[in-house]
Order: C-alpha cells, then structure tokens, then sequence
C-alpha cells in the first residue's frame, strides 16, 4: 500500500540542562499530532533533537570543565530519558554533532557561496550571546536584546554573509501566495511588520571568535553561524546531500514545522530564503505556538519559576502531564502552567469522568454478567443519540486535527465520555439488573458503553497512550475501528483504577 507521507518536526533543542514543562509542552503536542496521523494511516517521521554548537555551550563546558563534547552528551542522554518517560514517538533524534549533519551544513554552505549567495565581508554590529542573535540598534528595548532582555555586546569581525536582502520580494510574494504558511495567520503580520517591512539585512553566518561550531570547509577559521547550523537539520536527518537521500525524497517537503513564537523570525525568513537558494521546496506549514508561563512569566531558570517536569511525571504520571499540556492552552496562544489546575485536570477529567466511567462499566459487566458481553439489541430511544455520538467521534475530532486545535480534539472524546456516564445515569444498570425479564436490555446497555469506552480509548491514543493501552487491556478487545459497531464481542478483565484523586 502506498501510504501518504507526513513530516512534523519540533525545534532542535538547546542542551542547556534547563529543560522545563514548556519545552515538554510543544514536544507532546508534536507527538500527539505525529501519532495521530499514524492513526489514520499516514507514513510518518517525526524529528525532534538537539542543537548543541555555539559559544553559550562552549562557556558552559568550560566553566564544568569539561569538553563541549562531553557536557553535551551527558544533557542529550537525560533528554532523550526525558522523552522516552513522556512516550515521545520521534522517529529521529538529530544531533548537531552527528557526523552525517555536520557534512551536510558544510556541503550547504559551500553551494551557497559558490552561487554567491554567501559571501564574505566584515560584520559590526549587536549581539545577544545567550540568545545566539544579532540585532539591529533600533530592534533593541531600552537597548536591551528583545526577546531576553540582557546586554548585548558590540562585535566586529570578518565573517560571511547571507543574501537575504537578494530574496525578500520573492519571500513576501510566497506569503501571499501560501495563505497557510505560517500559522496563526497572527504571526505572519508580526513577520512583516516587525522584520520585513523595515527592509532585510544580509545575515552574518559565520563567527571567528570561537572553536565550539561546524568548520567552514573553504575558510577554517570560521565557524557556520548556529542558526544555520540548526535550521539545516530538517534535511539533514533526511539525507539531503547524502550518499541515501532516499527519506530526503520521499518525505521533504515538511507537513509541519512546530516552533515557539520568539524563533520564527528564523523558520518564516531565513530557513525559506536558505530553501529558495537551494532551489528546495517550502514546507507546507510553519506553525509558531505561544509560551507557557508561570506566574504570568515565561518560564526560565533566572526568573526562579523554573522546575524540572520529571517531578510532576514522577508525581503525577505522564499522561497526566501529558493531557494537562494539550487541555490547558489552546495552541497558539500563551496559557499559564499551574500545579493547583494540573491536580484540578486530574481530578475532574480523568479520575472522575474517564476513571470513573471505566471503573463503574467494567464492574458492572463483571458483577451482572460474569465479564462477557455481547450486543443483544433491545434498544430503547435515548441509545440512538448515544449510538451516533459514538459513532461520529472520530469525525469531531478529525475536524479538530485539521486546524491543529490539538486540545479541542481531546475535549470531543471527553465530552463522549461525559456523556457516557449521563447514560450510566439515565439507564440505570442496577435497576435493570433486579429484574430477570431486563437481562438482555440490561446487557445491550453494558454493551454501548463498553463500545463507547472501546472507540474512545482508540482515539486517545496518540494523546494518552499509556492510558489507552490500560483500556483495551481491561476491556480484552483489540478491535481497532473508530465507530460502533454491532457485532463485537466483550471478554473484560478485571478493572483497575486508571486515576487516583489527589487531595492538595
Ligand atoms: O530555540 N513555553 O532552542 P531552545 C513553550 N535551538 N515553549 C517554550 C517555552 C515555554 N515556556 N520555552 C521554550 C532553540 N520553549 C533553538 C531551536 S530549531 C532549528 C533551533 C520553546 O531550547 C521555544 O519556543 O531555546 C522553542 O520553540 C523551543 O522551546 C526550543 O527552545
């Protein structure tokens, strides 16, 4: 079968040992939509990584005292440990360092100048070295970096330059002409307003002032500027330029480029205009999402608002963490983290409407019938709306998926189960079961439930996975289809509590 292709990345990391709920945040959301797609039979590669040139890792290593190499191994390794607790699904881990990436942004480089789209020259100018950025006078706040608001220090240099300025008419004319190419539409008039319009700057792309960067071929004193070093790895881990460039040509270009608001000016102007010299195709979409704050504040180590999100994995579970992320913030916008609206998530979605519904079903066709049911078929009115809502789930939330609206989609199946508990209520089970001349009414009943937990645990799965699992464990069906179905078969196993409340 010849599957349709779907490539999502996330940002490459910065091995900075700060990893916090946000950079969890964007990465579940990512997953959440990469394993979705899977679910509805798409060939995907999901990318995510880390970036780990740069002179911020450079003085990091040397204030630890050890190699750049060797301080970046050690984050890498508990990042990766990070993931693999939250079930992130990456299909590529990149890191900057690989060799394969490295021989490609060398080869990158060297196309570009030898077009003439690099060339060398001196640069002065303004730098933000925690942000890896230079900035122009008037872009300063209170003469402060913009997106961080420290120092920045004055820089003069040789260095190579690329040609932005060559491609901006050709840029704004691709905006105008990609109405869905950067997402929300909000941030493409940032982009024009804040950047473009004020006319483009050629780019510095190569530093001289330190060693921690990927050799320029042709000029070994210089080092690639890290933003063109990172921007290069969605192709990179596809084998652009490569000896196997075979995932290169079937999954490039990208579906989806996820990225934090502060670096789409990079995504939105310097990666399409690095594309447009390669003579590459675009991706289809670049979406910028917002931060989440605590105390109204972006989350950083220097604002003290920082905590490492193994604790509330530990505490809470990852699909805790995992759905408090996708519920709490509409994707695109900013929200705020709390640890008092997590436990209240918890409490209310999960242990009172999932874990409760679950429980109470799965006991009752233990109790009523010994664990095995199937579909009698003495139907009563209030099942046909019951029936469709089942059935039109998967719809409800496809519709979400389209436009990214990752949390709504979730909110569609917990309103299915919602409702399934108003139907717990409604049909009265109990009562049914004191009178022998009910039984079959009582197990047709059993049976849209454990069809409605059934399609509604199949449709979390690329949001709660460990959840899911849990589910089809107890309910003993592996039947995979997103509707109703008439003709199953239940054989459940004892239930187990999927949620325990948790007092503050
Ligand atoms: O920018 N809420 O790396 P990074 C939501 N290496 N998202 C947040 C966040 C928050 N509080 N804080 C950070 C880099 N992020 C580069 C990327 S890609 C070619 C190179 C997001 O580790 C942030 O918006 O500083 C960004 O998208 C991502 O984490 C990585 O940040």
């Amino acid at each position: 079968m010849n599957k349709e292709k779907f490539y999502i990345t996330t940002p490459i990391y910065y091995p900075s040992g700060n990893f916090h709920i946000g950079h969890c945040y964007a990465t579940i959301v990512a997953d959440s939509i990469a394993r979705y797609k899977r679910l509805k039979g798409y060939d995907v590669f999901f990318q995510t990584g880390t970036d780990e040139h740069g002179i911020k890792i450079q003085k990091k290593a040397e204030s630890a005292g050890v190699s750049p190499k060797e301080y970046v191994d050690k984050i890498v390794e508990d990042t990766k440990d990070l993931w693999s607790k939250l079930n992130i699904s990456y299909n590529r881990f990149l890191r900057t360092t690989d060799k394969e990436h490295i021989e490609c942004v060398q080869k990158i480089f060297k196309i570009l100048y030898d077009k003439g789209d690099i060339y060398k020259g001196h640069y002065s100018g303004l730098y933000c070295t925690p942000c890896e950025s230079f900035w122009t006078k008037t872009q300063l706040v209170d003469g402060k970096c913009p997106d961080c608001g420290r120092e920045v220090q004055e820089v003069k240099e040789e260095a190579y330059f690329l040609k932005l300025s060559k491609y901006q008419e050709q840029l704004v004319k691709y905006y105008d002409e990609h109405p869905d190419f950067i997402q929300p539409i909000s941030r493409k008039n940032e982009m024009i307003n804040n950047f473009i319009n004020e006319g483009l700057e050629d780019l510095c792309v190569s530093r001289t002032s330190f060693t921690w960067g990927i050799p320029v071929t042709f000029d070994q004193k210089h080092v690639v500027y890290v933003w063109i070093d990172a921007l290069s790895n969605y192709i990179s881990s596809l084998g652009y330029l490569s000896e196997d460039d075979s995932l290169f040509k079937k999954f490039w270009p990208a579906d989806i480029h996820i990225v934090g608001k502060e670096i789409m000016r990079f995504h939105t102007i310097v990666w399409p205009i690095m594309l447009f010299a390669l003579g590459l195709e675009q991706p289809k979409q670049i979406f910028g999402h917002g931060w989440l704050k605590v105390d109204g504040q972006k989350i950083s180590k220097s604002f003290g608002n920082y905590k490492d999100p193994r604790e509330y994995i530990d505490k809470y579970g990852a699909d805790v963490v995992r759905y408090y992320s996708l519920r709490e913030v509409p994707f695109g916008s900013d929200g705020n983290f709390s640890e008092d609206n997590l436990i209240m998530r918890l409490n209310s979605d999960l242990a009172n409407v999932l874990g409760n519904l679950v429980q109470r079903t799965i006991s009752m066709v233990q109790k009523y019938f010994a664990g095995k049911v199937s579909n009698k078929k003495i139907r009563e009115d209030i099942d046909s709306d019951f029936i469709n809502m089942i059935s039109e789930l998967s719809s409800k939330v496809d519709k979400q998926m389209e436009i990214l609206n990752v949390g709504d989609a979730v909110g569609e199946i917990f309103d299915l189960l919602r409702c399934s508990n108003k139907y717990i209520d409604e049909t009265v089970p109990w009562v049914l079961a004191k009178d022998e001349n009910k039984k079959d009414r009582l197990e047709t009943v059993l049976y849209n439930l454990l069809e409605s937990i059934r399609v509604s645990s199949c449709l979390l799965t690329p949001f709660l996975p460990d959840t899911s699992d849990k589910i089809k464990n107890q309910l003993g069906n592996l039947n995979d289809s997103l509707e109703y179905i008439d003709d199953n078969s239940y054989s459940v196993n004892n239930p187990e509590i999927l949620f325990k409340r948790v007092e503050k």
